[in-house]
């Protein structure tokens, strides 16, 4: 019997974040999921079966005020989160970093860090108390070497698996452990997002390639919950067949 029974996955509605919402409510978890956008996160909620549901929300991450009212409102209903998936963020643009925009920076590194950064620090007390819980960030290869024209998206990435490192150490004499999970390629709305709708832009991205699906990812995320206690898993990179590291690919 799971250790675990209730999991948060942030950014649920896109294609990753739904994936692991999926799989966690397949192997028996009840789930909280949030997302911006009102229709989709509905609609993720009825896929899911709203009996496995414990809670939904659609407050922005960035927004620090509503993000302690959404965990003032967990509280409230006794939901205690044993799974935490920071799996909310987003590339903006792909430029030079002399002539990055400085609104699509700042708007990555909130989203990518310091909201992941604040939320693990509300739940993660929680977590202490009850001795018991996983921290799963979801990083990503661009975090390990950064790439032409990607550098402030590789450098929030790398971020995530610098202070999942930190989050670790400072908990290891208690049971919640923290993974980072780094994908490469993943065929979602990722390229889509980045290039703000260009969709023939985007889809140039995985041409050629036999990206990562969403499910991939999840599939990684059930094998960091599903092992014994005495196992914690401090990172799984995961690269498409045909990728041979965050930067190289081979394109037919
Ligand atoms: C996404 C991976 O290589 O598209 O985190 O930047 S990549």
């Amino acid at each position: 019997m799971s250790a675990y029974k209730v999991a948060l996955v942030t950014g649920a509605t896109g294609g990753i974040g739904s994936a692991i919402a999926k799989k966690l409510v397949e192997q028996g978890l009840k789930v909280v999921v949030t997302g911006r956008n009102a229709d989709k996160l509905n609609s993720l909620v009825e896929e899911l079966n709203r009996d496995n549901v414990v809670y939904y929300d659609t407050f922005d991450v960035n927004d620090y005020e509503a993000m302690k009212n959404f965990v003032e409102q967990l509280k409230m209903k006794n939901i205690e989160i044993d799974i935490l998936v920071n799996n909310a963020g987003l590339a903006l643009g792909l430029a030079s970093f002399q002539e990055y925009d400085v609104s699509d920076m700042i708007t990555m590194l909130d989203t990518n860090v310091k909201s992941l950064m604040l939320l693990s620090h509300l739940l993660v007390k929680g977590m202490v108390e009850r001795n018991n819980g996983i921290i799963i960030n979801i990083g990503s290869t661009a975090g390990q070497f950064a790439y032409p024209n990607g550098s402030v998206y590789c450098a929030s990435k790398a971020a995530v698996k610098t202070l999942s490192d930190g989050m670790r150490v400072d908990l290891m004499a208690t049971d919640v452990k923290v993974t980072t999970i780094m994908p490469g390629l993943v065929e979602t709305d990722f390229s889509l997002v980045r290039f703000k709708g260009d969709n023939d832009r985007a889809k140039t991205v995985y041409q050629g390639i036999d990206a990562l699906q969403g499910i991939d990812v999840a599939e990684a995320v059930w094998y960091v919950v599903n092992q014994p206690k005495r196992v914690q898993v401090s990172e799984i990179a995961l690269l498409a067949n045909q990728q041979g590291n965050g930067f190289t690919n081979f394109k037919k």
